[in-house]
């Protein structure tokens, strides 16, 4: 049995395998991380935080499908291994911006699925309190700072709260996070030389998917190794297997713990891919349904876990069906906490709005 409704496959995985040999491979200059190998309790950790994201993001699709969610809604499935990856490899009080697929980014960042399912629905109980949807969500709490529509503008703010922890003189880092559509727009370079010219400490996890809505990184990107467009900044960077959730911790152990430590800026390219369409209304004509398959087949980050711990018998099955059916309620409730809370009411239609002029 898969693990995911959504993994349509079941097929082999080649885990160790990374991206060798098919058209996700890595540049041939690239640095390629070593991978670490996962603890049993890491293993655990990870499967279950990704699961979550996958479950979460399944039913948000439903609701979608079903009426329940207006607007835009850009689902993350088939990128888990990047964000649980990366949060596994920082502490409390280390700051987290990405862009508008971000329902990933809240839920590792320990943000309530309820209300953010809430918030997907326009109810009251959401982190804006409905009022700004799957896009604008922000948690002082959790110290995830957005949720952001416009493409690359997550990149000048992460750098910013980088800047606030270098001025405090606290030793948090920021991850801040954008797509490789993000990565052509002049605001990221803008912030490159900033952040190296101050030496920050950020690090740019730009989640190589191939595709900025339906145009791929090959028709958009005069160089498509994103991990070296820091070079004209001397801000290093690497390519990584960002499937493979042991290779995104490795990596971002190592760019987080130099950054703490004075080192700077620091790239990472996480070459990953959608399942899904850009967004709910994609009509999905620039890709083949073999080349999607392909992915989920093959380089499934949640199966990937779930293999390699059945094969080292970290685990019995029906601890997996347990951690499934546990997952399954907390998705459930929040998908129910979602269509029952009321909407805002009328005297909330101008609070926390601005207006310009
Ligand atoms: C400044 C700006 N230009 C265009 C858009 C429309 N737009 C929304 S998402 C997107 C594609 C971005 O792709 P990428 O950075 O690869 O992120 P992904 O959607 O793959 O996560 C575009 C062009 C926008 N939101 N903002
Ligand atoms: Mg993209």
């Amino acid at each position: 049995m898969s693990v995911s409704d959504d993994h349509a496959g079941g097929g082999k995985l080649h885990a160790a395998e990374g991206f060798a040999s098919d058209a996700m491979a890595p540049a041939e200059t690239a640095v390629i991380s070593e991978i670490a190998e996962f603890s049993a309790d890491q293993e655990r950790n990870a499967y279950r935080e990704m699961l979550l994201i996958r479950r979460f993001e399944e039913k948000a699709g439903q609701l979608y499908g079903m009426g329940f969610i207006g607007g835009f809604c850009h689902l993350y499935i088939g990128q888990e291994a990047v964000v649980v990856g990366m949060q596994m490899a920082i502490k409390d009080g280390d700051q987290v911006i990405t862009t508008y697929r971000d329902h990933g980014h809240m839920l590792a960042c320990g943000m309530d699925p309820k209300g953010v399912m809430a918030e997907l629905t326009g109810r009251r109980g959401g982190y804006s309190k409905g009022k700004g949807g799957s896009m604008h969500m922000f948690s002082v709490e959790a110290n995830f700072f957005g949720g952001h529509g416009i493409v690359g503008a997550s990149t000048p703010l992460g750098t910013g709260l980088a800047f606030a922890n270098k001025y405090r003189g606290n030793d948090h880092v920021s991850l801040t996070y954008f797509g490789d559509g993000s990565a052509n727009q002049g605001q990221v370079y803008e912030a490159f030389n900033m952040a190296k010219l101050w030496n920050l400490p950020v690090i740019y996890v730009i989640e190589n998917n191939k595709y900025a809505m339906g145009t791929s990184i090959e028709r958009a990107s005069s160089t498509t190794d994103l991990s070296q467009r820091g070079s004209s900044f001397d801000i290093p960077g690497e390519q990584v297997n960002g499937m493979d959730v042991r290779a995104v911790n490795s990596a971002g152990e190592k760019a987080v713990a130099r950054a703490r430590d004075g080192g700077g800026p620091y790239i990472l390219e996480m070459l990953t891919y959608r399942y899904r369409g850009h967004s709910m209304s994609d009509p999905a004509k620039y890709r083949t349904k073999e080349e999607v398959q392909k992915m989920r087949s093959d380089h499934d980050p949640i199966e990937q876990v779930r293999v390699r711990m059945l094969d080292a018998g970290m685990i019995a099955e029906d601890e997996i069906k347990q951690i499934d059916k546990d997952i399954r309620a907390i998705v459930n409730e929040a998908a129910e906490f979602a269509q029952s809370d009321p909407e805002p009411s009328e005297d909330e239609l101008y609070t926390d709005v601005t207006t310009s002029g």
